[in-house]
């Protein structure tokens, strides 16, 4: 039977999002089977299930023929908590995030395309915890991270061609390797090289057990340089999957503000603008969560959390109707 799916395509700074609003699985229903002691929980077996039984579809969805890698999509689900605007689930050409930052300034203004909220704060469900968003306009939005932490400093790195390099672990609702300690230009036109170092540096830790806590995957990369032209620093970031963030990556921004909070560059409430390889900018800033908090999350020592806030703009690009063909040999994607 041919299967349809109502998408809601969007780009924040460059890096595009695709929101099903319709035609998925049965949310409602997956989320009264899977209720259990908190939202993320709930939201991480909801997963778990797409992850064995859905997980043609998000191959169909990201994918080529109909998609590619550098796009992110986006489950919209109904909240768990009423009180929520919604839940989301983020997914990418090979498998789930944890948070998206450009995914939900995406969803926040697929939402304000579609009418379904207006400039005002909004709560957020995602298997990493729930996330305060703002819509300023049908545009611009600011997100209210989850905590967000530095969990190791000055991390080496072994490399083939040179002895190492070393970078901070941080969690910004994904886990990033970040470094200044490189001497690439993170310029659009030295995207082959950027990519073929980060991909190295992901590919070493993982060869070598470097980790964040419990064994989790590092799978992200920033690679830094300074900034200029009003920005504090420009960003290359290798997403998993391989492609690069187009947009400043809003995790990996929060990521970022962490290791300045730790390291006291940056103070709370100040501005720290984020620019991408692209030339897209965040602007973004901290304040410092309880440090009751801070036993909630595995390596995260008292007096490092800080909830960030990231701010950025997108734009809608399409309203689709995918239509899934089984007859259609790519039907589920090409196979990689
Ligand atoms: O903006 O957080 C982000 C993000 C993660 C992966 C791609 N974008």
């Amino acid at each position: 039977m041919i299967q349809e799916i109502q998408v809601i395509d969007s780009h924040t700074g460059g890096e595009p999002t695709r929101l099903i609003i319709a035609g998925g699985p049965d949310f409602a229903q997956l989320l009264s089977r899977f209720a259990s002691s908190s939202i993320p929980k709930t939201l991480q077996q909801v997963v778990a299930y797409l992850e064995e039984h859905q997980d043609s579809l998000r191959r169909g969805i990201i994918c080529e023929p109909r998609c590619s890698e550098h796009w992110v999509g986006a489950w919209l689900l109904p909240p768990v908590n009423p009180e929520h605007l919604c839940g989301v689930i983020f997914f990418n050409n090979v498998g789930y995030l944890g948070m998206c930052g450009h995914g939900t300034i995406g969803l926040m203004a697929s939402l304000a395309f579609l009418n379904r909220v207006q400039p005002g704060r909004y709560l957020i469900e995602t298997p990493v915890g729930v996330v305060e968003t703002e819509l300023l306009d049908g545009n611009h939005v600011r997100i209210g991270n989850v905590p967000s932490y530095l969990y190791r400093r000055h991390v080496d790195v072994p490399l083939p061609n040179r002895a190492s390099v070393v970078g901070d672990l941080a969690w910004g609702g994904n886990w990033f390797f970040l470094t200044s300690d490189h001497s690439l230009a993170v310029e659009m036109h030295n995207l082959t090289e950027l990519t073929r170092f980060a991909v190295e540096v992901q590919s070493s830790m993982e060869a070598n057990g470097i980790t964040g806590p419990n064994g989790q995957r590092v799978d992200h990369v920033e690679l830094f340089v300074d900034g200029k032209d009003g920005a504090n620093s420009r960003s290359f970031v290798l997403c998993p999957g391989g492609a690069y963030d187009r947009s400043p990556c809003g995790t990996g921004t929060s990521a970022k503000l962490a290791c300045l909070a730790a390291e006291g560059k940056l103070q709370p409430g100040e501005t720290w603008v984020q620019e991408s390889v692209t030339g897209s900018r965040f602007q973004a800033s901290y304040r410092w969560c309880e440090d009751s908090i801070a036993e909630q999350f595995a390596g995260a020592a008292p007096g490092r959390l800080i909830t960030p806030s990231v701010k950025g703009s997108a734009f809608v690009m399409g309203e689709t109707t995918l239509v899934f063909d089984p007859r259609d040999l790519f039907v589920n994607g090409i196979p990689v």
